[in-house]
């Protein structure tokens, strides 16, 4: 059989169908968040369907339009919602693709979305009546499948650039693992390229104060839940607690007086608590958390109780940073650019808010928004010079860049738990078992004979999962005792970990997240130090204000609670 795909006949049917489709869309590109980026308004132009239009009876149409809206209003209940902190749907926009569904449903098997109406009316709806009210995990994989701008990121970048305009405050800007090899992407020069400087210096050219890496916080995130493993392993194991190192380290910097302060506060907190059981869960995904907390929340005292580095960083720069500066916490206004939707809610979650003060971090855009702000102000990314990180919370290593990648976090922890606790580098820094883009991977790592006592000839069990249905998986194959005991476990929320997050760029390239996990592991084989517990920054801050890690200040500044 031959299939013609591009003759005279096929176009004039596909002029028609998109024709329909534009019939019943909101006339409202100008000012629609997508405009620029929609795959519809692409085709459109492409097969020239506003003459197709005009050739035929478009008033005929118009009707039409109105009945299948009314009869949409009517089935699906709201056409808009706008309930949830992370994701706004405007079905009114809507194709009836379908691929939301899909994304939600056999991808991330959350069943938020389904398909309701029959027939010609059959269309994506909200299963519950409000997205408030579901078990949405704000991962935005709905979101990043939309060709149009019928379910979307809650917009948050024009607020941003207001801020920058306004000059009110002081701007801070953090950057998340997996932008830096996605920004070039959203702007045109193609998937896995790397501009981390002149992404800086785009955000400098944006107006920001102060350009800092979340890296740092994924360096100081190893520290903190490295530390946080080898405390339930060594309980689980019947071993003694390491020596407590000497907390009274810090230095007459200007900074020690905050973190006295601090320090009073976090002992009367009582947030200090024994190690928790195995297997323990990683806790840096916000939609992994809400998944947790939602539908498993027996799994609660086995997540780590470490913050997401990203709410570490926010920590850092409003509690010590603030006062390096000689300002208040509210003085700063910090934006976190992230690849990820559901930072959004996390950073609006109850147990991220200082006592009595606000959010740590004030504003989330994703990498799509970024690169809308920077194409609103004209700033051409490609054609920067590349800038540098400000100092000391723009330094990381090559363990940090890696958790943009599913299996990179657990990485990035063996290289350091084991070298901490073995006193040896692990034999080989890259762990082969656990990178690629299978949904679900596993390695065992087995400590030394001449390991110290007790740790001796003992074996470490690891698995990785990404994408909430690979997840589900993991978790039934465990629970019918199918397969191996595991000590820690990674889990992100999207398909090939934040290189894939809700908040990326939108492709059709079917290597594109191949390309961007190549681009991250270049990233860290090209860093001159590429384990946390070296990052000299991380260890300055433990010293000068913080404490050891898993101590008091890091606990109540860097830990959190879950809610179930
Ligand atoms: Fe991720 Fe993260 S790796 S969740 O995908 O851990 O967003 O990139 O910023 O917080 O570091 C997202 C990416 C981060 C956090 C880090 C972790
Ligand atoms: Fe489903 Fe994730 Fe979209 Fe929520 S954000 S509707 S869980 S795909």
């Amino acid at each position: 059989m031959q299939v013609s795909t591009d003759t005279a006949k096929v176009k004039e049917s596909i002029r028609g169908v998109l024709s329909l489709l534009k019939a019943n869309h909101p006339a409202d590109c100008m000012t629609c968040d997508v405009n620029g980026r929609c795959e519809f308004q692409d085709l459109t132009l492409r097969y020239n369907v506003d003459s197709y239009m005009a050739e035929h009876s478009l008033p005929k149409l118009r009707q039409y339009s109105h009945e299948w809206d009314s009869e949409l209003a009517s089935e699906a209940g709201a056409l808009h919602d706008s309930s949830s902190a992370a994701i706004a749907i405007d079905f009114e926009k809507c194709l009836r693709c379908g691929r939301c569904v899909t994304a939600c449903d056999t991808v991330q098997d959350m069943n938020v979305l389904g398909m309701a109406g029959r027939g010609r009316e059959r269309h994506p709806a909200l299963i519950t009546e409000a997205m408030s009210l579901s078990k949405c995990i704000s991962c935005g994989q709905c979101a990043a499948v939309c060709p149009v701008g019928a379910i979307a990121e809650r917009s948050e970048w024009r607020e941003v650039l207001n801020q920058l305009d306004s000059k009110r405050k002081v701007m801070v800007c953090v950057t998340a693992p997996a932008v830096r090899v996605a920004i070039g992407e959203e702007l045109g020069t193609g998937p896995g390229s790397v501009t981390t400087g002149q992404m800086v210096a785009a955000q400098r050219a944006l107006g920001f104060d102060y350009v800092f890496d979340v890296n740092f916080a994924a360096d100081l995130t190893i520290m903190e839940e490295g530390t946080e493993l080898l405390g339930r392993l060594r309980t689980a194991w019947g071993l003694e607690p390491p020596a407590a190192a000497d907390d009274d380290s810090s230095s007459s910097s200007a900074s020690s007086a905050g973190r006295q302060g601090h320090q009073d506060e976090a002992a009367g907190r009582g947030h200090h608590q024994g190690p928790g059981p195995l297997p323990m869960f990683t806790s840096c995904c916000p939609g992994w958390i809400t998944t947790v907390e939602k539908s498993y929340p027996e799994l609660i005292p086995h997540l780590s109780t470490c913050k997401s580095p990203a709410q570490m960083m926010g920590a850092v720069v409003k509690c010590y940073f603030a006062a390096k500066l000689g300002r208040q916490a509210e003085d700063i206004c910090l934006v976190s650019i992230a690849p990820c939707t559901a930072k959004k809610y996390e950073a609006e979650r109850a147990e991220m808010l200082r006592e009595g003060e606000g959010q740590d971090i004030d504003y989330v855009v994703t990498t799509r928004e970024f690169g809308r702000m920077l194409r609103e102000r004209r700033i051409p990314l490609a054609s920067l010079l590349e800038a540098p990180f400000d100092h000391p919370l723009g330094e990381s290593t090559g363990a940090a860049v890696i958790f943009g990648n599913t299996g990179g976090v657990m990485e990035a922890a063996l290289r350091t738990a084991y070298e901490l606790a073995v006193g040896q580098p692990l034999p080989k820094l890259e762990v082969a078992a656990i990178r690629g883009l299978a949904g679900i991977k596993e390695a065992e790592l087995t400590l030394p004979d001449d390991a110290p006592p007790g740790l001796a000839g003992r074996s470490l069990r690891v698995a990785v999962a990404s994408g909430i249905g690979h997840a589900r998986h993991l978790l039934q194959a465990m629970h019918s005792g199918q397969g191996p005991r595991y000590d820690f476990i990674e889990v992100m929320a999207c398909p090939g970990g934040c290189i894939g997050g809700g908040g990326q760029p939108k492709s059709r390239d079917p290597l594109v997240l191949l390309k961007r996990m190549g681009a991250v592991y270049n990233l860290d084989e090209r860093s001159t130090i590429r384990k946390s517990h070296q990052n000299q920054s991380v260890l300055q801050l433990y010293k000068e204000f913080l404490g050891e890690p898993n101590g008091p200040l890091a606990h109540q500044l860097l830990h959190t609670s879950y809610t179930d």
